[in-house]
């Protein structure tokens, strides 16, 4: 159990958060000094101020923290993350370079993928969808085909993974993460309201990321915006190749120590890429990331 004086992040609203504490009860609390804020999902110390307020006095040590960070700024998806859940669509069509770059941040940093494959009812797309999804379904990561607007099969197929566990919902704009949020926890719908603005076209658009506690058998569920981009600059080489595991047996054949799977003779990689083994569209994510960390670290 953890302490009265300490809770957990559930919502960010730019300078203040919503903190959770362990009697349920939920204080609008503000970070002390001018710091890399807490992320959803971490937990912290505070000082209670009034009747629902709050200093934030520390960030208590974090499992994990997922981010993405670019030459112009770095932004913090959520904290202590058991499991991310990256929902693609059939339509609109999705990013394999976007899809890719979430795999990589959540192995670089120990959290375990799943992928979503969303709107199954929409069947014109369905194959197409699927065949963009084999390279990623080689490398053993599961994938869940579903409606989110099923109530059984968001059921069936997904509430038991959750279970006991944080999971984060991770896509694109559009690809059905909040429909899925709100056939799990029906309690949410209020909230996802009230967080989000309505568009033209009666679309709502999450802006801001928040957690929420699923129904038996339990689980959080975390909420997130849209993401249109997902810089890694900040991985280091070994980062990186966590992120690409299917180079790992053939990186034993490397003739150098310190190869980089480029250009290098006798590179392992580099012959299992010529030889069919590894998928290319893979490879030529692999090169992009790198080059992107490489010219970061020339800037500084
Ligand atoms: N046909 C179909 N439409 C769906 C399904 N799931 C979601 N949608 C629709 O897709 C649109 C986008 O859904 P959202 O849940 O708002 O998408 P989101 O991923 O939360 O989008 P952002 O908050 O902008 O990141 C809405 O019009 C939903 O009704 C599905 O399973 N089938
Ligand atoms: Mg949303
Ligand atoms: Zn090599």
């Amino acid at each position: 159990m953890s302490a009265p004086n300490e809770g957990r992040i559930i919502a960010a609203h730019g300078r203040h958060y919503s903190v959770e504490l362990a009697d349920g009860s939920l204080r609008k609390c503000f970070p002390r000094g001018k710091k890399t804020g807490p992320a959803v999902g971490d937990w912290v110390r505070i000082t209670p101020q009034g009747a629902d307020e709050g200093a934030i006095d520390a960030v208590l040590p974090r499992r994990n923290l997922l981010f993405r960070s670019d030459e112009m700024r770095s932004k913090q998806f959520a904290a202590n993350v058991d499991q991310l859940l990256i929902v693609v669509a059939v339509e609109p069509t999705f990013s394999e370079d976007l899809l890719g770059r979430a795999l990589t941040g959540a192995w670089s940093v120990g959290i375990e993928p799943i992928i979503i494959l969303n709107k199954i009812d929409i069947t014109a797309g369905l194959e197409a969808a699927r065949e963009r999804l084999a390279p990623t379904r080689a490398l053993g990561v599961p994938v869940i085909e579903l409606s989110a607007q099923d109530a059984q099969a968001v059921q069936r197929e997904l509430a038991p993974r959750l279970a006991g566990r944080v999971n984060l919902l991770l896509g694109q704009s559009g690809m059905g993460k909040s429909t899925l949020l709100n056939t799990l926890v029906p309690d949410a719908q209020a909230a996802t309201r009230e967080h989000s603005t309505a568009l033209d076209m009666g679309r709502h658009t999450t802006t801001s990321t928040r957690l929420y506690h699923l129904p038996a058998p339990g689980g959080d569920l975390i909420d997130s915006p849209g993401f249109q981009a997902f810089g890694l600059q900040h991985l280091s080489g070994e980062d990186i190749l966590r992120g690409f595991p299917e180079f790992k047996r053939y990186i034993e054949q490397c003739r150098f120590y310190n190869c980089t799977h480029r250009h290098e003779p006798g590179c392992g990689v580099v012959g299992a890429l010529k030889a069919g083994q590894i998928d290319p569209g893979r490879y030529a994510l692999y090169e992009r990331i790198l080059a992107e960390t490489e010219a970061a670290r020339q800037r500084y």
